[in-house]
């Protein structure tokens, strides 16, 4: 038998490590194995299992091939086929007439990153703007995390994060890699083979990542101010603090040390459920460890304090001075740092003045009708939704699901599969996937932007969003150089004009190195504002004012230093425990829930709980339970897991709604209340009830 093909191409998920990938093509139509590719240093070799398995997801028998027309109730997931033709003659008719009524801000262009790649996921952005639809407030994946980074160094950018090998004491603090950018693992691994790193890791549950760990600390949720500051005193205390870098990089003054002073071990203890002594220790590694690496994920910033604990704990290098040795530092995102002119690809000389931007968290709100979400606007009447599945992933389901049934709203969701979202259109439409169609993505967990070129044709009539949205945008008579394009001469002009060079080269190869210096990365010559010092007294207005950030509560209310932020939702004798909804390993957000081996990975949507709250409910493994607070229920399987702190209690993975008894999927019981400073949800940082289900 011949050997199959082998092209290389890029994981287009939702994820940082964005793997560079070996595919096998068996013919023009059929893709084999994917592996991760040996020869890029960051992939090196690994990929995680769900990727690996892909020809499950992109040859899965319910892949959407044809557009749909509602026929059934709203939500009832009842079509009927018919031509492209016919749907975006119906689109365009009922966004003109609705436009005629209410006007252009009554229509709402939705997208998320179910694709990363860039032509492909932020197109929808020419059509908004052309249009003068409501723009979107992009907060619920990032919202909480990038702010609390940038509060310290101005920019959203780190040490490359391969130096983790070269590291002796790696710090992964509220992000399970396993699950999440198993590549994290492969560096961090290598270190402590290589060199006996330590290996430290910051959870609220028992993750595979924190089984890995040489020291594990379990936090109670939201906790992680208190650790960061009680660390800092510490090295305060003991003389462990580099002050002579402070002196020369840093905001540090006798007002934060005076703040410090009094935020002790023995203070932090009882907060974050650690002992004094496990405190003590941590502090005492990574302030006698110079090259410590902080790795620093999205998780422990999904609470309402989460962007406080993001600065405060990126605090801690600036104080040991880890960012001046090789293998030490911190890593967050290297999102700030592509330079990309994404101009032509989003239409922005197309875009009118003073449009609303709506928040992507609050859907819920603004589809129910919410005047202050809505700015006090026309309601929305129709949304077109892109690589995302809000009906869903979004919090607070119960009015999202509200706001998708009402009569009123016109749905067109373009997706590859029959998700709860495109279930509640009045139009789907099939979309192409990756290997289905060219674009290029940045590696946000690294230093490289990846090509990935179409390599087989799409099932059907799928169609990829950059050709609906061009087609849209000739039926609505608007006039822009992307309509005379193809996706592949569109990556090839967005490279050009960001001083990228020709795309050829970089197809060939399959990527460019964005790498900047090392002494840049780690802000030898002065951090990113503009005296050059990293800020323990973050600016926050100036924060928002780097990145068009809106306040989403009053700016004199925000923490001066560092500390405890004592905001999150509060445990009463109603709602004794705390929720997390963590990640789960075989799914991606809502993604490969359609997939065999996903769903067998992870089976029944469960609640993890420690034996001992288990015994006091009277609940046994397996038992069906009702998770409730005043967002609504949720029914869920339970299981036993003694790795959480008493109280805490973690539902792993957004199953399809449909997957729960009961049709409530778990973002009921999350709030869209939009968090401080800037916005964003609080996915793991939710009051709950639990009883057994009446139904067993
Ligand atoms: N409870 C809970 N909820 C969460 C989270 C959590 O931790 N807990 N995490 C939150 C986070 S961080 C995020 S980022 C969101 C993400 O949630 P989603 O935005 O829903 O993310 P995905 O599942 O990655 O992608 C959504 C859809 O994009 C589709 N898609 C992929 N590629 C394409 C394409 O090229 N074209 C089109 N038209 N569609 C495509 C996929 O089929 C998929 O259905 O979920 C959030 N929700
Ligand atoms: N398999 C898989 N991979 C994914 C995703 C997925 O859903 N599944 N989602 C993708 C997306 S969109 C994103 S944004 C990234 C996110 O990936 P990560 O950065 O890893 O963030 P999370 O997965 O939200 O949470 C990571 C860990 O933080 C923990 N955590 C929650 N609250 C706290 C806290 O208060 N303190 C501390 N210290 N820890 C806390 C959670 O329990 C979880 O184990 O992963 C991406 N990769
Ligand atoms: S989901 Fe993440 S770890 Fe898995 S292949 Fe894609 S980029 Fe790599
Ligand atoms: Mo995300």
């Amino acid at each position: 038998m011949n050997k199959p093909l082998l092209a290389r191409s890029v994981c287009p998920h939702d994820c940082p490590s964005v793997c560079a990938l070996d595919v096998e093509i068996i013919d023009s139509r059929t893709i084999g194995r994917v592996r991760g590719a040996k020869d890029d240093p960051y992939t090196a070799g690994v990929i995680c299992e769900k990727v690996a398995r892909y020809a499950e997801r992109i040859h899965h028998p319910n892949r959407l091939t044809q557009p749909l027309r509602r026929i059934g109730k709203k939500g009832e997931g009842r079509f009927a086929p018919i031509s492209w033709d016919a749907a975006m003659d119906e689109i365009v008719a009922r966004f003109r007439q609705i436009e005629a009524e209410w006007g252009p801000e009554a229509i709402w262009p939705y997208h998320y990153a179910g694709t990363m790649g860039h032509v492909q996921r932020d197109g929808l952005d020419r059509l908004r703007n052309a249009m003068g639809y409501s723009q979107q407030y992009d907060t619920i994946c990032t919202g909480t995390a990038w702010p609390g980074y940038i509060a310290g160094t101005g920019l959203l950018g780190g040490v490359n994060p391969e130096q983790m090998a070269e590291s002796d004491c790696v710090v992964i603090w509220g992000t399970n890699p396993v699950h999440t950018q198993v590549n994290v693992m492969t560096h961090a691994i290598r270190a402590r083979r290589e060199r006996g790193a330590k290996l430290v890791v910051i959870d609220i549950y028992r993750t595979p990542t924190m089984e890995q760990a040489d020291m594990p600390l379990l936090l109670r949720p939201g906790s992680d101010g208190a650790l960061a500051c009680a660390v800092m005193h510490v090295l305060l205390r003991d003389g462990l603090a580099d002050r002579a870098y402070m002196a020369t990089h840093t905001d540090f003054d006798a007002a934060f040390e005076a703040h410090l002073s009094t935020r002790t071990p023995e203070w932090a203890a009882p907060i974050t459920g650690l002992s004094v002594e496990e405190i003590e220790a941590f502090a005492r590694l990574v302030g006698t460890t110079p090259r410590s690496f902080f790795r620093l994920g999205f998780g422990f910033t999904r609470q309402r304090n989460g962007a406080i604990n993001m600065h405060a704990a990126l605090s801690i290098p600036a104080m040991t001075g880890a960012w001046q040795h090789r293998g030490g530092g911190a890593f967050h995102s290297n999102s700030g740092t592509w330079k990309l002119d994404k101009r032509l690809l989003t239409g922005a000389d197309l875009a009118r003045t003073s449009v609303r931007e709506l928040d992507m968290s609050e859907i819920g709100p603004v589809l129910t009708g919410d005047e202050k979400a809505l700015f006090g606007g026309p309601p929305v009447k129709a949304i077109f939704i892109q690589n995302t599945n809000p009906a869903n992933v979004a919090p607070d389901q119960t009015l999202v699901r509200q706001g998708f049934e009402r009569e009123d709203l016109f749905t067109v969701v373009h997706e590859q599969f029959m998700t709860d979202t495109a279930r509640y259109a009045d139009i789907v439409l099939p979309a192409t996937m990756f290997l289905e169609h060219n674009d290029y993505y940045t590696r946000g967990g690294h230093t490289r932007v990846l090509f990935g070129p179409a390599l087989v044709e799409a099932p059907g009539e799928a169609r990829s969003n950059f050709a609906v949205i061009n087609e849209l945008l000739e039926r609505l008579g608007v006039s822009h150089e992307t309509l005379g394009l193809t996706d592949r001469e569109v990556v090839a002009e967005t490279f050009r004009a960001s001083g990228y060079g020709d795309l050829e080269p970089i197809a060939a190869q399959g990527f460019i190195d964005r790498e900047r210096p090392d002494a840049e990365a780690r802000f030898a010559q002065g951090f990113a504002w503009p005296d050059r010092r990293y800020r323990f007294r973050p600016d926050w207005p100036a924060v928002a004012a780097l990145k068009a950030y809106r306040w989403a509560g009053e700016p004199s209310q925000m923490p001066v230093f560092p500390d405890y932020w004592d905001v999150n939702e509060k445990t009463d004798a109603e709602h004794p425990f705390r929720l997390a909804t963590s990640p789960a390993r075989a799914y991606l957000n809502s993604s490969f829930a359609e997939t065999p081996g996903s769903k067998k990975r992870e089976g029944d949507p469960s609640l993890l709980m420690t034996s001992a709250d288990a015994e006091a409910l009277g609940l046994a493994e397996g038992a069906a339970v009702l998770v409730g607070n005043h967002r609504g229920v949720v029914e869920l399987t339970l299981r036993l897991f003694d790795g959480m702190r008493q109280g805490v209690v973690i539902a792993e993975g957004i199953q399809p709604n449909g997957a729960h008894r009961g049709g409530r999927g778990i973002n009921t019981l999350i709030g869209s209340d939009p968090v401080k400073p800037f916005g964003g949800v609080a996915f793991h940082d939710a009051a709950v009830w639990i009883r057994p289900s009446a139904a067993h």
